[in-house]
């Protein structure tokens, strides 16, 4: 620690200091070393995807270069640390977002262009990164985006899946699934650290040891599993600062199956050792449950052990006082995934540090943040005690004496009401005994947060109002955000241009509140062709996107609808897909003359469905079937489209967002959490149809309901639509467009009658029926204003200046100040 950045090193500190320029002709050569030597082709034949190889080692270099000083920088100044914890990060493609935010885009696209290479080409060669689901891992990339922008000391901390989410390809109309071989090819984004591992154990059996003469709990672990860091370097954009997001692969570890060896049994205990690679094989595609399943729990254990081992190695190279950890550490768990890490803290204190376990409680709850990504009763993990007993024995124990010392000081605050206490304790009596890993989080965060102002109220009055009642100070919200670097700038670069033109800046890009200025211009008839101008190459690309992929052609002229995001019951795609037919029946029953008043529509959906959720996967059936019909019926022509994007995922987000008008978040009122796509959409100037759901409430807040087309029963209405439901008659209109699916119009009769039984007959539990009438009249406001073509441009300038607020840049500044308790901690440029 003396001597540090002095002497020898203050000297290589300088040498390596802006050691990488960044003109064409150094990127050049950096281009064609990286050619010759790392991908080993000859610097004089190398295709796209080479070029795009060289080209990613060239920009990871120069990323390298900044992350080591900020390595330094940090470990220099000390300042507490943020930690992200998540099973999750839907990163995507990595090189045009590394490009700008190093602020170098102009320069590699020149030095390619006099290598005879295009800077867009190589951008499509790289697959994207998938290791998430959906909304929650995709917040989790944007966060670390902004994280590493506003010069905050973080890391985040996940697994590296050899297998992401899954690809989806449609044969027939019905979604299959296939295996992401994503590291098949390299990832030259990570950097393998084999000095970095830490072993992981599993089973076996808790003894007591006598340890200076006190009681100790030892565990005698049954298996070990190493863990191997891959580091993934984060740059901020305008600012050295890259930080970095360590993804931990899992190895077999020298002591494994000892064993099999002695006894001979040699071609075995190899076998056996391959086994333990199976813990970070493949990312659970079950984007809401999984109860119970042990390699799940061995997941999250496997991330988290490696993790705090990984972050107390950290602290302790600088302090020597345990105690201290709470004013140098925050640990952030996104969603109840790494919540086991609180039982681990609690056992390292107490079985490694032998602290009393007073002092550790006061540690473990001065550290924990939780953040609840959802309200789906489901998703609420639950673990069998049994299975925790078995993997994890030790932290079984602790858990039920967290929960006997919780138990004690609720007894104390609300006397002996059983039944609130059975409901709020961790452990859950019944058949089968499990742990509930929401209310852990709780009982051992000092702060739990909610994604939006209608999700932490549902937090509060549904979801843990035992919990909000004995302690309201723990429980805030931060209303989530996307990244403008992302979805705007890399995504939608035409956009961006104008933008700056119009704001005479660039400074937007770090300080996103700048967009409100363009409220001044927004009836401005220059922007507003512009504007338009720009909305058109968008939907070009798209056009010829959706043509290459499912050979329908499109017209530009007709509004593009869209509707991306996991498939889900209660994001009610179904509603949109009855609602396209129901247009598609009307135009077949309008006079020839009336057809000419149609506003033409293109309706685009996309999204994946959980492998094993049957209605999601005949929801994407039905849309094909429809489309089959719709697309091939000569009365309609370019009327109406509908087109299922396939494989949906974040880079055909970013093709898809800038080149759509409308775009759909249709959740029944109180199921989504937040919601980010909306915001995306918002920034690129596309209107929204949208329930009162989630963050859509504070949007409305942002730019005014008349800009938007609002439909649907309100968060407070939906308990009293449900009890109410089977009294009431769904409308006519809704009727017969089931009834045309039941009866077999668009084919596959008997395989969609489990569909249509979950909207009728008293059921419709996502209210489909009773939003539909009020779903059908925002459609035809969204069709009124499209005519309006000064209006309709004018709204759209106002989505994007309105969408600062939904930055992550602002979201994370709120989690620093409020939550984590963090400063910024910048590298001097
Ligand atoms: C999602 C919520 O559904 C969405 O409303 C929200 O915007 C997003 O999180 C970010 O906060 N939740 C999930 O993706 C989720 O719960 N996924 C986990 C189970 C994997």
């Amino acid at each position: 620690k003396a001597g540090f950045l002095g002497g020898k090193n203050k000297r290589m500190f300088e040498l390596m200091d802006g050691f990488l320029k960044n003109d064409p002709v150094s990127l050049q050569k950096d281009i064609l070393h990286h050619v010759e030597y790392t991908v080993a082709r000859s610097r004089f034949s190398f295709d796209d995807f080479e070029a795009y190889q060289a080209l990613s080692h060239s920009v990871r270099d120069r990323l390298i270069e900044r992350w080591h000083d900020t390595q330094q920088h940090f470990k220099k100044k000390d300042p507490k640390r943020l930690y992200f914890l998540s099973l999750e990060f839907l990163m995507g493609r990595s090189l045009s977002n590394s490009v700008i935010n190093l602020g170098i885009k102009d320069q590699c696209a020149e030095a390619l262009s006099q290598l005879g290479f295009e800077y867009e080409v190589l951008v499509e060669q790289e697959g994207d990164a998938a290791l998430g689901n959906g909304g929650l891992a995709r917040l989790s990339a944007c966060q670390m985006d902004s994280l590493a922008t506003l010069d905050f000391p973080a890391w985040g901390y996940g697994l590296r899946y050899q297998y992401g989410l899954f690809r989806q390809i449609i044969i027939d109309g019905f979604q299959h699934e296939q295996p992401d071989y994503w590291l098949n090819f390299g990832n030259p984004w990570e950097i393998e650290r084999v000095h970095v591992s830490y072993p992981v154990k599993f089973y076996g059996t808790v003894e007591e040891e006598i340890v200076n003469g006190k009681k100790c709990k030892v565990w005698i672990p049954g298996e070990t599993v190493e863990a191997v860091a891959y580091d993934n370097p984060i740059p901020g954009y305008g600012t050295r600062n890259t930080i970095n997001l360590r993804l931990w692969a899992a190895k077999p570890s020298e002591g494994h199956d000892i064993e099999s060896y002695n006894t001979g049994d040699y071609i075995n205990a190899i076998v056996n050792r391959q086994k333990a690679e199976i813990i970070s094989n493949v990312l659970y595609p079950d984007d809401r449950s999984y109860q119970g399943k042990e390699l799940r729990l061995k997941q999250q254990y496997f991330f988290v052990s490696a993790s705090l081992q990984d972050i107390i190695r950290r602290f302790k190279d600088v302090h020597d006082n345990i105690d201290e950890f709470p004013d140098k550490v925050a640990l952030q768990l996104n969603d109840t995934h790494p919540s086991i890490s609180v039982v681990e803290l609690m056992r390292v204190l107490l079985d490694e540090e032998h602290l009393s376990w007073k002092k550790a409680w006061n540690i473990v709850k001065k550290v924990f943040t939780f953040t609840s990504h959802t309200v789906l009763p489901e998703a609420l993990e639950k673990v069998p005690v049994d299975l925790i007993e078995s993997v994890l024995p030790r932290h079984l124990q602790i858990i039920y004496d967290i929960n006997f010392a919780f138990m004690e000081e609720l007894k104390k605050k609300i006397g002996q009401d059983y039944v609130r206490m059975s409901r709020m304790s961790i452990v859950e009596e019944g058949a089968v005994k499990n742990i509930r890993v929401a209310n852990l989080s709780v009982v051992c965060s000092h702060t739990v947060n909610g994604v939006s102002k209608a999700h932490s109220k549902l937090l509060e009055t549904r979801v843990f109002t035992d919990f909000y009642e004995l302690w309201p100070e723990k429980f805030q919200y931060k209303t989530n955000g996307v990244t403008q670097r992302r979805w705007i700038v890399v995504s939608n670069p035409s956009l961006c241009a104008l933008i700056s033109k119009w704001l005479k800046t660039e400074s937007w890009i770090r300080n996103v509140d700048l967009l409100t200025s363009l409220r001044d211009h927004a009836s401005n008839p220059n922007l507003q062709h512009e504007w338009n101008m720009v909305k058109k190459i968008n939907k070009m690309r798209l056009a010829e996107y959706i043509e290459t992929m499912s050979g329908v052609k499109v017209s530009l002229d007709a509004m593009f609808d869209v509707q991306i995001k996991r498939i889900h019951e209660y994001k009610r795609q179904f509603l949109n897909i009855l609602g396209v037919i129901h247009r598609y029946d009307c135009i077949k029953n309008m006079e020839e003359s009336d057809r000419k008043k149609v506003v033409p529509r293109v309706c685009i959906i996309g999204g994946k469905a959980p492998p094993g959720y049957e209605i999601a996967k005949k929801i994407i059936k039905l849309c094909h079937a429809v489309a089959e019909i719709i697309n091939n019926d000569n009365d309609v022509g370019d009327l109406l489209k509908l087109i299922f994007i396939p494989d949906y995922n974040v880079s055909v987000a970013e093709l898809v967002i800038p080149g759509s008008d409308l775009s759909q978040h249709i959740s029944t009122a109180g199921h989504e959490a937040s919601g980010t796509g909306s915001m995306k959409f918002l920034m690129n100037g596309c209107l929204l149809l949208a329930t009162a759901d989630g963050s859509t409430n504070e949007i409305i807040e942002e730019i005014g309901a008349e800009n938007m087309f609002i439909f649907g029963a309100k968060i407070n209405e939906v308990p009293t639509l449900r009890e109410k439901k089977s009294a009431i008659k769904a409308p006519l209109q809704f009727a017969r467009v089931v009834r045309m699916v039941r009866d077999g119009h668009f084919g596959f009769k008997d395989y969609f009658k489990s569909l249509c039984d979950t909207v009728e007959n008293g059921k419709d539990f996502y209210l489909l029926g009773s939003d539909f009438t009020s779903y059908l009249e925002a459609q035809a406001e969204a069709d009124k204003a499209y005519v309006d073509k000064e209006k309709w441009s004018k709204m759209s300038i106002l989505c994007t200046a309105g969408s600062g607020r939904f930055s992550s840049d602002r979201t994370i500044e709120d989690y620093a100040e409020e939550t984590w308790g963090i400063q910024p901690c910048k590298l001097p440029s």
